[in-house]
C-alpha cells in the first residue's frame, strides 16, 4: 500500500469504471451498508416484492427495476418488480417497451407468495400503493417526505433532498459493484430527467452525479424515443378540454378534465399549465374510475406543495409530494357530471384559499 502504488491503482479502477465507487457521498456508503446488512438477514430463499405507486411514473419504474436488480444480481434473491394501477402516459409506456422493463401488474400477483416487500417511490398505508394498510413493508426507499407508517419499518432509506428514488436506487446498484446494462442506465437517466423536467425544477449534487455517469452509458436513440413517442388521439382531445377549461386568479391557474383514460395525464397538464408566463402555481384535476385525481405544481423553491395537497384533499382522499409537485385524489362527488364539475370548483377555490388568493375573483383566463 505504498503512496507510489496509488496512481495505478486509480487508474486501474477508472478503467473497470469502478470509480463511482468513490463518488459515492460518505451517507450513500452508510446507507448501503445499512441496506446491505439487512439483507443479508433475510431468508435467503424467500420472495422479494419490489412495490411502485400506483400508476407509476418513471422514476418509480426505474428506481424498482435498480432495487429489484440490486436483489438478484447483489443478493441473489428472487425478486419480481411490480405497479399498481396502470402505466398510463405514451412515454412510460415506450420507456417499459424500449426498455425491456420486466414489470408483473399486481392485482394479478397473490401478496402471500412473497415473504418480503419493497415500496419504492412511496411509503406505506398513504393510500397510494397497491400493498394493503395493514401490510407492512421489509424496505422502503423513497424520497417523499417521512409518513408515520415509514419508521416502523425494519429498513427505510429516505432522502427527501434527492429529486429522484432512482437516483437512491442507483446508488445501491453501483455499491453493489452489480454490473448494469445499458438499457438499465438509459432507465435511470430517463427517471432523473423527467422526474427534474431536465434538470429545472431541481436536484441535488448527487441525482446529477448518477445522471451524468449513467448518461456516458445510457442508448440515447432509445431516450429519444421514449421522450417523443407516437400519442393516442385520446391525449390530443384531453390537451383540448384542457386549454377550453382554463381559469384562474392571480399568479394561479386552473384546469380541470371530465373523466380521463390514464390519470396521468393530469399531472402532466399540471406541469404544461405552469409554463404559463407570470404563473407561480397551477392545478389541475380529472376524474378517472370513481376518484377525483388532482395535481398541483410552483415554481416556489420554498414552498410544501406536499403539505398544501394533504389539505386540500382532507380526510376523505389521500394526497403527498415533494415541495414543488404534489398529487392527490378524493371520491368522486355522487351524481352526474355537473356534481363532479362543482366538486372540481370546491376543490378550486379551496387551493385559492389556502393559497391566501380571494376565490371569489376565480374566472376564466383569457387573452387580455
Ligand atoms: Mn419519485
Amino acid at each position: 500500500m505504498g503512496r507510489n502504488t496509488e496512481p495505478a491503482r486509480r487508474f486501474g479502477a477508472l478503467a473497470r469504471g469502478a470509480s463511482m465507487k468513490t463518488m459515492l457521498s460518505e451517507l450513500a456508503r452508510s446507507r448501503f451498508a445499512a441496506f446491505r446488512e439487512y439483507i443479508e438477514s433475510t431468508d435467503p430463499r424467500a420472495r422479494w416484492l419490489v412495490l411502485t405507486h400506483n400508476n407509476p411514473d418513471p422514476d418509480a419504474l426505474a428506481a424498482a427495476a435498480a432495487l429489484a436488480k440490486v436483489l438478484r444480481s447483489g443478493f441473489r434473491r428472487r425478486a419480481t418488480p411490480a405497479y399498481g394501477g396502470i402505466i398510463g402516459r405514451a412515454e412510460n409506456q415506450e420507456m417499459v417497451r424500449s426498455l425491456d422493463l420486466d414489470f408483473s401488474q399486481a392485482r394479478r400477483l397473490k401478496l402471500a407468495h412473497y415473504r418480503y416487500v419493497a415500496l419504492v417511490d412511496c411509503q406505506p398505508a398513504t393510500g397510494n400503493s397497491p400493498l394493503p394498510a395493514e401490510r407492512m413493508p421489509e424496505v422502503v426507499v423513497d424520497h417523499h417526505p417521512p409518513r408515520p407508517g415509514t419508521a416502523a419499518t425494519p429498513f427505510h432509506d429516505i432522502r427527501t433532498d434527492y429529486a429522484a428514488a432512482a437516483t437512491i436506487a442507483a446508488e445501491y446498484l453501483l455499491a453493489s459493484g452489480v454490473p448494469v446494462t445499458r438499457r438499465e442506465a438509459t432507465a435511470i437517466v430517463y427517471a432523473i430527467r423527467s422526474e427534474t423536467l431536465d434538470f429545472c425544477r431541481g436536484s441535488s449534487a448527487a441525482d446529477r452525479a448518477i445522471h451524468d455517469h449513467f448518461n456516458a452509458l445510457a442508448l440515447s436513440r432509445l431516450l429519444g424515443r421514449i421522450q417523443n413517442p407516437r400519442l393516442p388521439l385520446d391525449y390530443f382531445e384531453t390537451l383540448r378540454e384542457a386549454l377550453d377549461n382554463l381559469y384562474g386568479v392571480d399568479t394561479l391557474i386552473l384546469s380541470r378534465l371530465g373523466p380521463v383514460a390514464q390519470p396521468d395525464i393530469v399531472p402532466e397538464i399540471a406541469d404544461l399549465l405552469l409554463r404559463l408566463e407570470g404563473c407561480t402555481w397551477s392545478m389541475c384535476s380529472g376524474l378517472h374510475e370513481d376518484r377525483l385525481y388532482c395535481s398541483i405544481r410552483t415554481t416556489n423553491t420554498r414552498a410544501d406543495a406536499s403539505r398544501i395537497m394533504r389539505r386540500l384533499v382532507g380526510r376523505k382522499g389521500r394526497g403527498g409530494g415533494h415541495g414543488m409537485i404534489a398529487g392527490g385524489w378524493i371520491p368522486r362527488a355522487r351524481g352526474d357530471d355537473d356534481a363532479v364539475r362543482r366538486q372540481q370548483d370546491r376543490l378550486a377555490a379551496r387551493l385559492a384559499g389556502l393559497l391566501r388568493k380571494d376565490p371569489s375573483r376565480i374566472g376564466p383566463i383569457t387573452r387580455a
